[in-house]
């Protein structure tokens, strides 16, 4: 198999902490450059038509885009240890999580990056008014989320799963794109800092 992955990018990132934490070494890992386009090339283009990273190529080279779906494949050929969830009620609550970090924190806080940063001009059709709001609703959604995580180690499930993924890598790079400081919302710089003392972070 191999994963396209791009140093510093968060998507890929979530894979490869993924790999980390299940030991997955038949993995070979290849780096794009994405300030110089690599992404865009028409090589790369042949293997996910969308020009994002991360794509998964199985050795029969079919392709699986999008992290999560990278994720669940890696999932069901290693299950151990489990990060999607065993039982009924851990896989709802890791899929109700995910989403909740994803729609009700992430993407507000990703929009109102988008519209409102000058480096964002020229990859996005900016609308300042919109990217102001969202960043609000991010905002209203920190303090949610750090009332949600205190005194909490994880997410959910009294352990570490693919929802603390989520949400700790987002957090890292989303508020500090909107030019916000982590430490300001003292739960949740607790739970970024203790998550990313895992050695899977360090990839
Ligand atoms: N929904 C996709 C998002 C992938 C994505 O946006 N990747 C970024 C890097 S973190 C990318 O490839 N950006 C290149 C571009 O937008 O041109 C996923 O979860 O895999």
């Amino acid at each position: 198999m191999k994963l396209y992955s791009s140093k510093l990018a968060p998507s890929p990132l979530k894979v490869l902490i993924f790999l980390a934490e299940k030991n997955i070494k038949d993995v070979e890992i290849v780096n794009l450059n994405l300030a110089e386009l690599e992404h865009k090339k028409p090589e790369y283009m042949s293997i996910a038509p969308n020009s994002r990273v991360p794509a998964l190529q199985l050795d029969d080279e079919s392709v699986i885009l999008e992290t999560t779906a990278i994720c669940r494949y890696l999932e069901s050929i290693y299950p151990e240890p489990n990060m999607f969830g065993e039982t009924p009620i851990e896989i709802a609550l890791i899929e109700m999580w995910y989403s909740r970090v994803t729609y009700e924190l992430s993407t507000p806080l990703a929009h109102g990056f988008r519209h409102t940063h000058p480096h964002m001009s020229k990859m996005e059709d900016q609308n300042k008014e919109f990217g102001l709001s969202q960043r609000n609703i991010g905002l209203s959604a920190l303090e949610t989320f750090n009332e949600i995580i205190a005194s909490k180690e994880f997410i959910t499930c009294d352990k570490f799963t693919y929802a603390d993924i989520q949400m700790a890598t987002n957090l890292n790079f989303l508020v500090r794109l909107n030019r916000l400081e982590l430490k300001d919302y003292k739960n949740l710089n607790d739970y970024v800092t203790q998550i990313f003392a895992r050695p899977s972070f360090s990839v």
